[in-house]
């Protein structure tokens, strides 16, 4: 019983944080390509997609795939792909995600709006998402949260028909 107290706070904090480390991985990614059908889209230092329209079926398996083309540094430049919810104020989740630079720019209370999104990619980069299209027809608006590109626009729309 001699002095417990800084190993077990030492074990406890091991304890803590390793849990949290794996949560952030989705499913299996195994079948990657393979799985759903694949749509590239590259992103450029003008902020913009070279894909701006989606069409999907119901439910269908979609595999996102997205490259950044350009040479300037991650911190200044970078792109991802975020899907989101029908009838989502795009403008308030990007200003309200422009603080959160170690979510992606995706604000904690905005992930109910987020059906899909990849990481963040640098120039050179590709980052991808493997996401079922939602069953219910109509559309969906994708954009990039990085500040200051969803204004300069950098944004597509998902058609589920
Ligand atoms: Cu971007």
């Amino acid at each position: 019983m001699r002095m417990p107290s800084l190993f077990t706070t030492v074990v406890l904090t091991f304890a803590l944080v390793s849990p949290g480390a794996a949560a952030g991985q989705s499913s299996k990614g195994a079948s990657k390509g393979a799985d759903g059908r694949t749509v590239k889209i590259t992103g450029t230092e003008t902020m913009k997609y070279d894909v701006t329209t989606i069409n999907a079926k119901p439910g269908e398996r979609l595999h996102v795939v997205l490259t950044a083309v350009g040479t300037m540094p991650k911190i200044v430049m970078a792109h991802n792909f975020v899907l989101l919810q029908q009838g989502t104020d795009a403008m308030a989740l990007v200003t309200a995600g422009a603080q959160h630079r170690e979510t992606d720019f995706i604000a904690p209370e905005s992930k109910k709006d987020v059906l899909a999104a990849t990481g963040m990619a640098g120039g050179g980069e590709t980052v991808d998402v493997t996401f079922k299209a939602p069953m219910k027809r109509g559309e969906y608006p994708y954009l990039c949260s990085f500040p200051g590109h969803y204004v300069g626009g950098m944004k597509g729309t998902l058609v589920v028909k």
